[in-house]
């Protein structure tokens, strides 16, 4: 345990730029400068040479195909959601990925992105690796088990191996979509029983409520119909529930008084589990949700399970839900470090602040304008959808 922390602890120090070959013109002066024959030429004659040909310049480093160019080698940079203050992510997919490098022991570092960028596929989370994007949780995982060797399904036998995948399975696409339609159904309770803060997640300075109407309409409608689609979103809300609970029954059923699915120690299984339990345990007991409920009431050992794993994978879980912190893992620079890199960042932003402060009051109007549009779409939809309610009648 004492050695996963230390690894999980891991130093990862961003490497220096690499820094551009020698100049160019200056290694030429120095060629030019050594004599190439005995005897220097003549003055006259030298007037006369023809006039070197300038060098082509050298040809221009290749664009940077990914957002962090200056990694260090084999230290993963991960793009994910930002944190929440009862969660370090509310994407199971993105906690998926947090928890097994840490299990693994593997060098990583969050890249605080504020949701600017998507992976190549469109989707979070993604990780760089030696300048290289790897998309999705479980092409992630299995890509960096082969290339650090750390593959924690190891010792399981084809059996067990058969029923980690089977299981995996059920979870990500059919617990995942149970917790997804609640999601999308009960917005305000997933911002209430997260703590979510909106300004945080988005990086935004737009007022938090507006920011919630908007995550209300778009996450809200857009997500529904995404639930719809995949199938989930066609049943009753009763019939949902009980699927819910059926799959938390077959995960406690598996599990038993084990504590991980495979004996004492977790596997791909207990990570992909937590992920997505941690999702249903750790809304705000505020909120109602009944499969938290169930899960509290009936599946004691699948509560077990995601507390066993939450201390062995993050024992800085509270610094990182209080304070917010992608990278609570990583060292801190030491204090009077910490305080001229706060005041160079102050200073920092309180220049840019100026400078943008006219294109952030343009950005702002066009948010604004892009949320009453939402706003008037998501209206015309009621409205068509009420109309042709009523033409039906
Ligand atoms: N199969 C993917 C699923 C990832 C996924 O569904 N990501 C969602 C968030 S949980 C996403 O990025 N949606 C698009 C968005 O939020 O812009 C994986 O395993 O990584």
């Amino acid at each position: 345990m004492a050695s996963e922390e230390n690894n999980v602890a891991a130093e990862s120090k961003a490497a220096e730029p690499a820094k551009p070959a020698e100049a160019p013109q200056d290694n030429k002066a120095e060629v030019e400068a050594a004599p190439a024959a005995p005897a220097p030429a003549p003055a006259a004659e030298e007037a006369k040479e023809e006039p070197k040909k300038e060098e082509a310049a050298p040809p221009a480093p290749p664009k940077p195909t990914v957002h962090k160019p200056n990694f260090e080698e084999d230290v993963v940079y991960l793009y994910q959601f930002s944190r929440t203050p009862v969660l370090p992510s509310l994407s199971s997919f993105c906690l998926k990925v947090e928890t097994w490098l840490r299990l693994a022991g593997i060098k990583y570092e969050n890249v605080d992105h504020k949701l600017k960028f998507r992976s190549k596929k469109g989707q979070l989370p993604f990780i760089e690796l030696n300048g290289e994007e790897i998309a999705d949780s479980s092409i992630i995982i299995k890509e960096l088990a082969t290339r650090f060797e750390k593959d924690l399904d190891k010792d399981l036998d084809n059996d067990q191996k058969n029923v980690a995948y089977a299981l995996t399975s059920m979870i990500e696409n059919h617990l995942l979509w149970v917790v997804m339609w609640w999601r999308t159904k009960f917005t305000d309770d997933v911002i209430r029983g997260y703590h979510v803060s909106l300004q945080h997640q988005l990086g935004s300075k737009l007022p938090n409520g507006l920011l919630n109407f908007f995550f209300k309409f778009t996450y809200g409608r857009k997500g529904a119909k995404k639930v719809k689609a995949q199938g989930m979103g066609v049943h009753k809300q009763e019939e949902i529930d009980e699927f819910g609970r059926r799959d938390l029954k077959v995960l406690s059923e598996k599990l038993g008084d084990k504590p991980f699915f495979f004996g004492d120690d977790p596997t791909s299984l207990d990570v992909v589990a937590f992920a997505n339990l941690a999702q249903v345990y750790f809304i705000d007991k505020e909120v109602s949700y009944p499969l938290r409920d169930f899960m509290q009431e009936s599946c004691a050992n699948l509560v077990g399970l995601v507390n066993r794993m939450k201390e062995r994978c993050f024992p800085d879980w509270e610094d990182m839900c209080k304070n917010l912190d992608m990278n609570s893992h990583l060292p801190k620079p030491p204090p009077e470090e910490k305080e001229k890199e706060k005041e160079g960042k102050e200073e920092k932003e309180k220049e840019a602040d100026k400078e943008n402060e006219k294109e952030k009051e343009g950005e702002k109007d066009k948010e604004i304008e892009k949320l009453e549009k939402e706003d008037k779409e998501a209206e015309k939809t009621i409205e068509e959808n009420k109309s042709k309610e009523e033409a039906a009648k």
